[in-house]
């Protein structure tokens, strides 16, 4: 499919047409534009980033088929960092040293929190409706399992978060509904409590950790400390709306336990999202229970973890290097495509945009998962040509120039296998895809034959031998470690294979070489110890990530004078009913709408006040955008929030309106800081107010039009 106004060098992407052109055709302009944008304007002109989940499969992974293509071609602008956790990943490497992600693995594992835990408080819940979303595909959801059984084992739940239900009710979790973004002045208040009570543990945060006296005085409010104020239960009492009273019971709460303080990635996608990380790790080590079994900092525990952790991964398409070595914190894509030149701050770096003249998307949809759609809208107008591989007439694939139709897993065959999974899965093909429908890896291949490197991309293999051969690769480095797995035909015979049994972690290990002899068992930061205060992040000098954890008010909250005028704090999580925005027109998706609508979830006192009954049509607005949504009226969502999830496909109407839900039309496109430069969704306030009228039913599964011939040129 190619947009009819790029071919006549008219138009606009996301209204126009389509026309219908034979693969031949479309795999020779996108070709000769990849040509044509390479020489003319160098392999940086290419953004290849092309963030997104895609599916499961190894071998078909979809941003793994486009980087092979696009680094064999000469290179791409790449992006770093992810909108899931963009503030943790960079920060935390100050702060405990490791990989970006590594608290997941040091962090205490479920096996252990059963045995010796007493309480887990958890800052943005452990939703179940979130749990186990691994790319790969997880064989098994054990997820609450695990959490029923510490609960039976006589461990305490703490849903730190401003929807009841980000807990389990069988978990019988003490619910503290928190004001939306304020984390960090709980955690510090927490702290004060500790501190002034005598409970904290000084030892270990003198022993284990730099920075201690000055993290101190900002929390007692010492006279020669930034502010001179007491970061006391009443000051966070008064941030957070959580009462002085039960800030400081869970204090002395958390300092009679052994206690796992978690951190769901939703507090961090926020401005300053780096601060709630870097607070939470103060806060565990002050608590007593950092570096013991079953205790301390974890992140995502109610996500991604298993708490048993495989040590095996699926053998990955190869990827030769990328010739391009610019790399763009990944939520500044509107940025980029709207100020080439530009040069931001990143980790202590200078960033600077490339002129983009080419867009290639495979795996992702940007017209879901991005801020403020409507500035997005305008970048995305910018490039020269945008080309899609999309199973499905998205948002996305309907503002591409060149659209090229992709098999969806159940059309193809493959390899799948969860990050903490021990079994391995074949994908056998359900049906065959429909007949001009090709896989990611048909596409690229023949872009290589035409751009000159097909034999090299396909090293002169069909898909299945591809499929084979990784998995003759993963059995190859199984039996290297004296596992042993059945042979590629025996497999895919039986459809599954599980894998060496991994041992139960015991990952608070990290943390207690630390704890009983930090001089012995430094952990990599470049004091060998834990950061309370950070002089690297400190010497980069941002106002808006200062060296320490630290309370900043953030632009838009329950709090700013911006509240007199949006007084409702919108939370866009995660959907229970799909990923993202995949398979919205599903039934499963389909059929938890409200009157056609994405629903939005308001508390009865709220929705009284504005005359809004369940099952309304309801107007979403602030400054960026608005939209549509179903109103649900319940009293799991504490007064002053709405809920609204990601992912319902973006419709908007020729003035804007989103007539669907898309929560991002309201969302801020602006980074955590100038640290991390993550998303900050987190941090958005708006009004509701009924749809007056008729309002329109939504168009987002509509296909565009699309004509069989194409225009003269
Ligand atoms: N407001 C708000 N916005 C958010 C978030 C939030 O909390 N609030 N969360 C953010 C987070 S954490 C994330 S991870 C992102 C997710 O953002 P995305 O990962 O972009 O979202 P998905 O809907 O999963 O998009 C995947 C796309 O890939 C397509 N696809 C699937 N399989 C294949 C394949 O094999 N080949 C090809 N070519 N395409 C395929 C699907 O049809 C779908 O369109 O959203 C972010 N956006
Ligand atoms: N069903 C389903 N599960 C998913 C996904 C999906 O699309 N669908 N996406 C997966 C992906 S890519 C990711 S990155 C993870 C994301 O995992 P998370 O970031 O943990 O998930 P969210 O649902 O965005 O947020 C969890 C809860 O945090 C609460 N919350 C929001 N803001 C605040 C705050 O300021 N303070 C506190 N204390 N709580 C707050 C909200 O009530 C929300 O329900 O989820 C994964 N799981
Ligand atoms: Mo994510």
């Amino acid at each position: 499919m190619v947009r009819e106004g790029w071919l006549t060098g008219t138009g606009t992407r996301g209204t126009d047409r389509f026309v219908a052109v034979s693969w031949e055709r479309a795999l020779d302009l996108a070709a000769a534009e990849i040509d044509r944008v390479r020489t003319r304007h160098g392999n940086a002109a290419i953004y290849g980033g092309s963030y997104g989940w895609g599916s499961a499969g190894r071998f078909h992974h979809a941003q793994s088929q486009i980087h092979r293509f696009l680094a064999m071609a000469g290179g791409y602008t790449a992006t770093v960092n992810t909108y899931s956790q963009a503030a943790m990943e960079v920060v935390l490497p100050h702060i405990i040293g490791g990989s970006p992600r590594s608290i997941e693995q040091r962090g205490p594992s479920w096996p252990e929190i059963t045995e010796h835990a007493g309480l887990v408080v958890s800052f943005g819940g452990l939703a179940a409706k979130n749990a186990q979303m691994v790319p790969g595909g997880p064989s098994r959801h054990t997820q609450t399992t695990w959490q029923r059984a510490a609960a039976e084992a006589g461990v305490r739940f703490v849903n730190v978060s401003p929807v009841r239900t980000d807990a389990a009710s069988d978990l019988d979790a003490r619910w503290l509904p928190i004001r939306p973004a304020t984390d960090t002045a709980l955690m510090l208040g927490l702290c004060h409590v500790l501190l002034s009570e005598g409970l904290a543990d000084v030892d270990v945060a003198r022993r284990c950790c730099v920075g201690f006296d000055e993290f101190r005085d900002y929390v007692l409010g010492a006279s020669d400390s930034s502010d001179g104020r007491a970061k006391d239960a009443e000051w966070a009492a008064a941030i957070t709306d959580v009462p002085a009273d039960d800030i400081r019971a869970l204090a002395r709460d958390i300092a009679a336990h052994r206690t796992v303080i978690n951190l769901a990635w939703s507090i961090q996608r926020q401005e300053h999202g780096e601060q709630p990380y870097w607070a939470g790790i103060a806060l565990a080590v002050l608590s007593g229970s950092f570096g013991r079994p079953g205790g301390g900092p974890v992140a995502g525990l109610g996500i991604a973890e298993l708490g048993v952790r495989g040590h095996w991964s699926i053998a990955a398409l190869p990827q030769p290097a990328n010739p391009v070595t610019t790399a763009l914190p990944v939520a500044r894509i509107a940025d980029v495509l709207l100020s080439p030149g530009e040069t931001i701050d990143y980790n202590g770096t200078r960033v600077t945009y490339p002129d983009i003249r080419l867009v290639y998307w495979a795996g992702g949809n940007p017209f879901h998962h991005h801020q403020d759609l409507a500035r997005l809208e305008k970048a995305w107008q910018r490039p020269d040509t945008v080309i899609v591989n999309e199973s499905w007439w998205n948002a996305t694939a309907r503002r591409a120039d060149i659209v090229f139709p992709v098999a969806t897993p159940l059309e193809r065959e493959d390899l799948a296998l969860g990050s903490s999974d021990t079994t391995i899965t074949a994908m056998q093909r359900a049906v065959a895809p429909p007949a001009e429908v090709r896989t990611d890896h048909g596409v690229f291949t023949g872009l290589a034959e035409r751009v000159g490197f097909g034999g090299r991309f396909t090293e002169g293999r069909s898909e299945q031998d591809w499929v084979r051969e990784l998995y003759d690769r993963t059995r190859a480095r199984v039996a290297d470690a004296g596992g042993r797995l059945p042979t590629f035909d025996e497999f895919w015979e039986r459809g599954w294979a599980d894998l060496p049994a991994a041992e139960m972690s015991q990952r608070g290990g990290a943390f207690a070489a630390l704890r009983e002899d930090p001089a012995a068992h430094p952990i990599d930061t470049p004091s060998g110890r834990v950061e309370l205060v950070s002089d690297t992040v400190a010497g980069f000098g941002y106002p808006d990530c200062p060296g320490m954890p630290t309370w900043l008010e953030p632009t838009e909250w329950l709090g700013a004078p911006l509240a007199a005028r949006y007084p409702l704090h919108l939370v866009s999580n995660q959907p229970r009913t799909r990923l993202h925005s995949q398979y919205d027109g599903g039934r499963v998706s389909r059929d938890a709408k409200v009157a056609g609508r994405e629903p939005i979830d308001l508390n009865p006192g709220d929705a009284a006040a504005r005359g809004i009954a369940d099952g309304d049509v309801v107007r979403v607005h602030n400054d960026r955008g608005a939209c549509l949504a179903g109103a649900r009226i319940t009293d799991a969502v504490r007064p002053g929030v709405v809920v609204l999830a990601t992912g319902a496909w973006y419709d908007p109407d020729p003035d804007g309106l989103d007539r669907h839900g898309n929560p991002n039309v309201l969302t801020r496109d602006t980074g955590t800081s100038r640290l991390a430069q993550g998303p900050t969704s987190g941090t958005t306030l708006v009004e509701v107010e009924r749809a007056g009228g008729q309002p329109e039913p939504t168009r987002a599964f509509h296909p565009p039009e699309i004509v069989e011939s194409e225009p003269d040129t």
